[in-house]
């Protein structure tokens, strides 16, 4: 509480500061909120950002600013109303800094947008709406002036890279958990070579970088409480990749019938409709692709949601040490939930190729 007052303080905030509670469900930062006590000054929302994850703070908040000031140029460009509503608005602190640090923590705030809400699982019309908007997103940054944008976690969507952290992992086996995921390690190396192959592309110079939001899970989007599509929201991984990344993800997690860490393996399989509705919406927006990302896309579903399996399973056996859980075995749920969806995928994977068409 006492934190929380002193930091509104120290950024550019409206009105008096009346209360302060934890918000949202993200794996890597912790979220609050904070209520002014005026009606007509605008409530906040703070962050404080972790640090081991995102190492360079400063190249982060740089980025978010920038695709954020972009963004709402493009709004105001197509004369659309309550901006404030449709981007995200980063506070900076009264010195004009875009973070502050106290010493031992990163923290940012900006403007809480009020009567919102996000959903875990969506239906055919928000998906087509969420196609659209993340077909939008890309379309609008595809002409952000200035150098790319910095690479926030330095190979974050790179399946080779992920491999080989999870290789390392195995080897040092730090907490003995090897053993006990040996038939999830053997289905993995058994994909490697075919889900490399965007990696491969890029060399051969037949596979472009444009910048992505790189977690599009489908609680990172905000909806008015009518369920009208608002904003895109955690902007902390923007950065260059393959366009596969963002429908990729956001099949891994809106089209799931179940839960990223579902204990009933059978609640979890591909749910094709709001496959084919995303891509009907993204494919409107997207003008941009070329025929070979296009081409591509129903594989970004599989590439992603393999990905996850390997990073929840990296952490797994390096005993928990990326993201937040719940529970022991926490990171092994997610893992089993995560291929039993991949092995879905698999499966429906012609029909998914077919929406393309
Ligand atoms: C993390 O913080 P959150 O929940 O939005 C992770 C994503 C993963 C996701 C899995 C920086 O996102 O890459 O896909 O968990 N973010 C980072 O749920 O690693
Ligand atoms: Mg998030």
């Amino acid at each position: 509480m006492e934190k929380a007052k002193q930091l509104f303080e120290l950024f550019e905030t409206q009105g008096t500061f009346e209360s302060v509670a934890p918000l949202g469900a993200g794996l890597i930062n912790d979220t609050y909120k904070i209520t002014t006590k005026e009606g007509n000054c605008p409530d906040y929302l703070f962050q404080r950002i972790n640090h081991a994850i995102f190492q360079n703070v400063e190249m982060m908040q740089n980025n978010i600013f920038r695709v954020t000031s972009h963004l709402r140029k493009k709004l105001e460009q197509r004369g659309e109303s309550d901006i404030d509503r449709k981007v995200l608005t980063p506070i900076k602190t009264k010195k004009g800094d875009l973070f502050y640090f106290d010493g031992e923590s990163y923290w940012r705030f900006m403007l809480f947008i009020p009567d919102t809400q996000t959903i875990d699982s969506v239906t055919e019309n928000s998906a087509y709406a969420a196609g659209r908007a993340f077909g939008q997103f890309q379309c609008d940054l595809s002409d952000l002036p200035g150098e790319p944008l910095g690479e926030t976690i330095p190979n974050f969507h790179n399946i080779e890279f992920r491999l080989q952290q999870l290789h390392e992992a195995i080897e040092k086996d730090a907490v003995g958990r090897v053993e006990k995921v040996k038939d999830l390690i053997a289905e993995i190396e058994k994909r490697e070579e075919e889900l490399c192959l965007p990696e491969r592309l890029f060399r051969e110079g037949k596979l472009i970088k444009r910048i992505n939001h790189c977690d599009t899970k489908v609680n990172n989007m905000l909806f008015d409480k009518k369920g009208n599509f608002l904003c895109v929201i955690d902007l902390d991984t923007v950065m260059p990749g393959f366009v596969l990344s963002d429908i990729g993800d956001f099949i891994r997690t809106g089209a799931n019938t179940g839960a990223e860490d579902d204990d009933n393996l059978d609640n979890v399989n591909v749910n094709l409709k709001v496959v084919e509705a995303y891509t009907k919406g993204y494919l409107e927006t997207a003008t941009f692709l070329s025929p070979a990302e296009k081409q591509l896309l129903p594989f970004g579903g599989k590439l992603l949601t393999y990905m996850q399996t390997v990073r929840f399973l990296t952490d797994y056996i390096n005993g928990d040490t990326y993201y937040k859980t719940k529970f022991d075995e926490h990171n092994l749920q997610r893992t089993r939930a995560q291929f039993k969806l991949l092995q879905s995928i698999e499966e429906h994977f012609g029909e998914m190729m077919e929406f393309v068409k």
